[in-house]
Formats: structure tokens, sequence, C-alpha cells
């Protein structure tokens, strides 16, 4: 079976991943462009600075996605690129170098599809406390109704912010993301709130303004699943999926908090401190989602912590994704498991897990619309005889594609694949170390770009549209 003439076979990046150029043209600094140069923060003090410099180099590479046969390209825009300072005057040409992107795109047919937020906010609403900040909220609508004002005759799929979960998380639990606090719930959940009634709200000016695009956001999708059939690990699955798939989700797709989660906070005192108002907001943004996006890379396992938690240590190695943390409040610990397959950073791989978790989706939400919006395998290619031969990414890629072929026959709503990565770029805390490109960039050699072996496979994929898998 081939996959439908309208299903979208694309890839991702972000901004801070790819662009370089941190201070070029009138940009200003973000939290990253700072957070980077923390001694200890990144893998060997990587940073933004140059990354893969997309900036300058973006005709080749959207010139590559295009001999690849890509049909759309998911990108991020740097917030501090359009409004150096987060707000105020507007930065010409950083609306210039968005509209030579998506004119790039166009120009081979390529769709653009935009994330307006990929966690590089700019450096002055960092300073004023950033997502525990509604002036952040309100900054953010002022910058997504330029973007849309000035894209939006040519973008016709927006994505409000990537994984809320992972800049919330690492940024006020794990610390390892700015603003880098550490064990903080009530930061954690009321940012996540923040966030999500800033997103309500966005949806919601976007709709208004009758552009007739799509607009969604893209979560982190990390189904829990138990290690076992006992009672108590059944019970820690469950609090794990109530906590880190139906706090996500629900406000979004059900425009309500769920029940369970809200009644723990309230008891251990961490509830946001949200108004009715922006309930109600959340409420009536929820129906006007056209798709929700899901970033996949691995499922959790997960076991019911027995006693107390030991004293756990949050290092930048522990905070990549790696199983084995416990959960903030104690109840479960995600596990590595003898029987599974994993990466080389610890991820496990399963498109079983995949599945599994598609069909709960649908249990849970419905008919909703799905794009897969990031899944991909993060390694260290092997280059034999100046070939980069990345066998296992399309092992990975294929495994996963097949999957989501699977869910479609099955009845699931899937319009969209993004592999992360278009192009090798600047892992967040692994630095160039962890690739995940269909394009190499040799940081040795002026970063000279070279087509993997995975380049010619998915270009082959897509030709046949993917018949074969
Ligand atoms: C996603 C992020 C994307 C990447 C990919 C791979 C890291 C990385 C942490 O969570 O949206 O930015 O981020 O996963 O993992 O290695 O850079």
């Amino acid at each position: 079976m081939k996959f439908a003439h309208d299903f979208l076979f694309g890839a991702a990046t972000a901004s801070y991943q790819i662009e370089g150029a941190w201070d070029q043209d009138g940009k200003g600094p973000t939290n990253w462009d700072e957070f980077t140069k923390i001694p200890g923060k990144t893998f060997e003090g990587t940073n933004g600075d140059v990354a893969i410099d997309h900036y300058n180099r973006y005709q080749e590479d959207i010139a590559l996605m295009a001999e690849m046969g890509l049909e759309s390209y998911r990108f991020s825009i740097s917030w501090a690129r359009i409004l150096p300072t987060g707000t105020g005057e507007i930065n010409q040409k950083g609306i210039d170098f968005y509209n030579n992107i998506i004119n790039e795109c166009l120009k081979y047919g390529i769709v653009p599809f935009v994330t307006l937020y990929h966690w590089d906010l700019p450096l002055p609403l960092e300073r004023k406390g950033a997502w525990l900040n509604r002036e952040t909220g309100e900054a953010y609508l002022n910058f997504s109704l330029i973007c849309f004002e000035a894209f939006g005759d040519r973008v016709k799929n927006f994505i409000t912010f990537n994984e809320t979960f992972v800049f919330c998380n690492l940024g006020y639990l794990a610390g390892a993301h700015p603003p880098g606090i550490q064990n903080d719930p009530k930061k954690y959940f009321q940012a996540i709130h923040n966030v999500f009634y800033t997103h309500a709200q966005t949806v919601i000016a976007y709709k208004k303004l009758n552009q007739f695009g799509e607009i969604g956001l893209s979560h982190v999708f990390s189904p829990a699943f138990s290690v076992d059939d006992s009672e108590e690990n059944h019970f820690a699955t469950e609090h794990a999926n109530q906590f880190n798939l139906n706090w996500f989700y629900d406000p979004i797709l059900l425009g309500k908090y769920p029940e369970y989660v809200v009644n723990q906070l309230t008891a251990e005192g961490n509830v946001p401190d949200w108004t009715e108002a922006e309930l109600a907001i959340i409420a009536e943004a929820a129906p006007l989602n056209d798709f929700m996006g899901l970033n996949y890379y691995q499922p959790m396992r997960v076991e019911k912590i027995q006693g107390d938690v030991k004293e756990h240590v949050i290092t930048r190695e522990n905070s990549t994704g790696s199983p084995g943390n416990p959960s903030y409040d104690g109840v479960y610990r995600t596990v590595k498991m003898a029987d599974k397959k994993y990466t080389k950073w610890d991820w496990e791989i399963s498109s079983q897990g995949f599945i599994d978790g598609l069909d709960n989706l649908k249990a849970l939400y419905g008919d909703i619309k799905l794009y897969i919006t990031e899944n991909g395998l993060g390694d260290e290619d092997p280059i034999i005889e100046g070939e980069v031969c990345d066998i296992p990414r399309i092992r990975y890629i294929e495994e996963h594609l097949s999957a989501v072929k699977t869910a479609i026959s099955r009845g699931i709503h899937i319009k969209g694949y993004y592999a992360w990565s278009a192009i090798d770029l600047l892992s967040w805390l692994n630095g160039y170390k962890k690739q995940y490109g269909f394009i190499y960039v040799d940081h040795k050699n002026d970063l000279r770009r070279e087509k993997k072996a995975s380049f010619h496979w998915y270009k082959s994929v897509i030709a046949n549209r993917g018949e074969d898998l």
C-alpha cells in the first residue's frame, strides 16, 4: 500500500540548532546564546554561535532537501531575529531571512511547516522570568501575530510550541535547560499552564485572521508501559501517563486539565495560579486546534518506586532522555529493560510502543488529525571509504514509517511524517557528536555538506510513496 497522495513526507530542524549567525543582521541574544556559555551545561562546551551556518547556507541546504524529494520542511523561527529584545521594533532583516527560506521552499514545491517557538527565547524575556512571567505570553502573542502577518499568505501550517514538557521539565525540574532551576514543581506546573494559556490565545487569534491555514502544537509523545503485570506497576504506569500525557494533551484537545493530576497538585500545593478567565480561554481554543504534532522517539518503561526515593543527583548526562530517573513526586521511575533495544544514548527503539501508544491516543481523544512532527535516530554515523553509512538510521526510520502505515490502516488519522532531522545539527546537550540528519556536515572541513546513505534511501521511499515499507 502506498501512502496517500496528500500524506506529507518531511523532515525537521530548529533555529538555534542550525542557523548560527547568533548576532548577525540585528538578531538579539537569546536564553540559549547565554546558557551554552555556562561551563558544564553542554557537551564539551558546544553552542549554536555558528552551528551549521544555515543562516548563510540555507539555499544549498534547501536545494539538497529538494533533491531528496522532500515534500515538506518543518523549521522554527528565532523570535530574537524578528524582535531582537522580544518586543518593540521589528528587525526587517529577520523577516527577510524567513521570507527567503519560505520562498526557497515554495520554489521547489516544498510545503513550509513553521514552528514559532522551539526553545530559543529572547534574553530580556528570559531575564524577566521567561514562562513564569505572563508578560512573556503577551509578548509571544504579539510575535506570533507579526509572523502570521508576514508569512501567513504562504505558510499554512503553524506549530505554536515545540515540546512544552521538555523546556519546562529541563528548565524547572532538572535544571539542564534555561533558566537552570532544579526540583521546583510549583514553577514547572505554572510555566506549563502559562504556555498553554498563550497557545490558546494564539489559536483563537489566528482563526480570527481567516488565513485558512492549520494551527496546533507539537508535544513529546512518550507513552508509558508497565515493566510487568503487577498491580502496583500498572498503577505507577497510569500515574505516569496522567502526568506526562493527559496533563499535556487534555488542556489542548479537551480544553481542561485532568482531574487526577489537579487533585494531586492541590494536595501538594503545586496547583498553578490560574484564573477562571484563563481556563475559559483554554476551553474555547480546544476545538479550534487543527492538528496535534507528535514527537515520538521512545516509549517509557515504568515501575513503582519502593519506599522513599534515594538521593537522585541530576546531571546533564541523565537529563538527555535515558531511562532511570525518578518522577518529581517519587511515585515511579523509568527503567532500562534487558530485553529491549536501545540507541547509543540509551533511548529505547520500539515501533510497537509507537503503535500501541497511537491506539491509546485514539481511545482517549478520538479521530484527531495528527502529524508526526519528529522521529529519528541519534547516532554516531560510520564513514566507510568516504561514504556516510548510516544504515541504523535507515532501519529506524523504516521501522517507524511502517508503524505509521500500520496505524493509518487501523484508522488513525496521520497526515504527515517529519524525520528529525533534515541535516546534522547541534544536539542541545550532546553537541555535534549525536547526529540525526540525512545530510552530513563536516565540521573539520568548512561545514561541507554530504548526502548520507539515508538521504538516498529516503529519496526512494518518497518517490514510491513508501510502497515497499
Ligand atoms: C526533540 C527536540 C529536538 C531534538 C530532538 C532530539 C534533542 C537533541 C534533545 O526533543 O525537539 O530539538 O532535541 O528531540 O533530541 O538531541 O537535540
